[in-house]
């Protein structure tokens, strides 16, 4: 099918912390459209696609991204506007060849992101196909992803002691996405029950998970272990498991040790690969993403011959959803899985060839939220899509978290065939 672009558009509004992001619409000739909001992160990887910022002090502290906007408006409207595409992958390698860059840094990635999000959403519906079955690559099963929910915040996304930055839980072995997003929802409150009693902030993080001031791991852990059995669950895989994100390149010291606790000395890599271990001996925890610095190659590889065949190891800082970069990875035996996010690589088609990297490789997939979000929940149709089994968009709280677990839930309902969980 051939679409043609009638209009490219974009304006500049505010996400979920307050800084300034793009929205986007496409619209086709024959009248179909599809918008998109961009997200951006806060703990970015060197090495992702270059978000445009404009650097103007006098506006939103240098954050506004109206030179985006009107390269979005300019260059690439004009490039495009009446132009035929067979498909996305054409449209998204257009915006490739206009950009010129490697790192969509003269055009931005979040320019370029916007546009082949709301793209592939038009086209979409040019179709008449939902989005989650119009990405679906050919031979791959959709699936309904088991959700990993960030309920406590620390890190650069919060504003307390704890250095890790994301304490998930994951109702893997429930039947179904509703009764894991009930879950999600029940052990939340519970964990907010909890923190009130024990005197403990209920103030929230970046991502929706309550961000109290904790000082040890063990302290995070333990209340959320409690939590998930008041809630009346079991923990481990076939109740609700716990994934980590510590994001361990925000707490990298320059001459390559860590700052785990603010209260402890610094560890070596090779310290903090056996914290990992300790703690995966008494706690049930079955992902950790970004567990060493995302230059830490030697480190990396070390993890993963250690701990690769007994938890999911997740690259994220270090992968950047880049086919290329995760190629390298999978050949010198770093991690198991990848966090995927359109935005760190900047088109879908990028995106979605990464993913097929990792399927080819045996690579777990975990779609990915950023810090900085909007109420666009294009990923939970792209989880869906891929029938990779897994997504995280942070707590099951707040507006722009909640936007892609509702969607999920609307999917599920109308789609009684699809599968739910972990793909296998
Ligand atoms: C991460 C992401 C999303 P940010 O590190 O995985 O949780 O955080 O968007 O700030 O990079
Ligand atoms: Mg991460």
């Amino acid at each position: 099918m051939t679409h043609q672009i009638a209009a490219v558009s974009a304006q500049e509004i505010l996400d979920s912390r307050s800084r300034p992001t793009l929205s986007v619409a496409v619209d086709l000739v024959g009248g179909a459209a599809g918008t998109a909001g961009v997200p951006s992160g806060a703990s970015t990887g060197s090495r992702e696609a270059v978000e445009l910022r404009d650097g103007d002090p006098g506006r939103f502290g240098g954050e506004g991204v109206l030179g985006a906007v009107a390269n979005v408006n300019g260059e690439i409207a004009t490039a495009l506007d009446g132009r035929s595409f067979e498909c996305l992958a054409d449209l998204d390698r257009a915006l490739c060849d206009l950009d010129g860059t490697d790192t969509k840094g003269r055009l931005g990635a979040n320019a370029i992101v916007g546009v082949s999000m709301a793209a592939a959403r038009a086209m979409a519906t040019a179709g008449q196909v939902p989005l989650h079955e119009w990405l679906a690559p050919a031979g791959v099963q959709p699936r309904l992803p088991v959700p990993c929910f960030n309920v406590i915040n620390g890190g650069r996304h919060a504003a307390n002691a704890l250095q890790p930055q994301e304490f998930m839980i994951c109702p893997i072995g429930v039947p179904s996405f509703a009764e894991a997003l009930r879950a999600g929802a029940e052990i939340y409150a519970a964990l907010r029950s909890r923190l009130g009693a024990s005197g403990l902030a209920i103030g929230l993080g970046d991502e929706g998970g309550f961000a109290p001031e904790l000082h040890t791991i063990e302290h995070a852990l333990d209340l959320i272990v409690d939590a998930i059995g008041d809630a009346g669950y079991s923990t481990g895989t076939d109740g609700v498991a716990i994934a980590l994100d510590p994001a361990a390149s925000e707490f990298c010291n320059e001459n390559g040790t860590y700052q785990l606790s603010l209260d402890d000395p610094a560890l070596t890599g090779s310290e903090l690969i056996d914290r990992w271990e300790n703690l995966i001996g008494r706690y049930p925890i079955w992902s950790i993403e970004d567990g060493l610095d995302e230059g830490d190659d030697d480190g990396w590889k070390l993890l993963t011959t250690r701990l690769g065949d007994r938890i999911q190891l997740v690259g994220d800082d270090n992968f950047v959803t880049n086919p290329a970069i995760i190629t390298d990875a999978i050949a010198g035996g770093i991690a198991n899985a990848a966090l995927i996010k359109l935005n760190q690589v900047g088109t879908v088609t990028e995106t979605l060839a990464a993913m097929a990297v990792c399927r080819e490789a045996g690579y777990a997939q975990m779609i990915s939220h950023r810090s900085g979000e909007t109420t666009d929940a294009f990923i939970a149709d792209l989880a869906v899509a891929t029938g990779c089994g897994q997504i995280k968009s942070g707590a099951p709280a707040r507006g722009e978290r909640v936007a892609k677990y509702n969607r999920l839930l609307a999917i599920e309902r109308d789609n009684p065939g699809l599968g739910f969980g972990l793909a296998r």
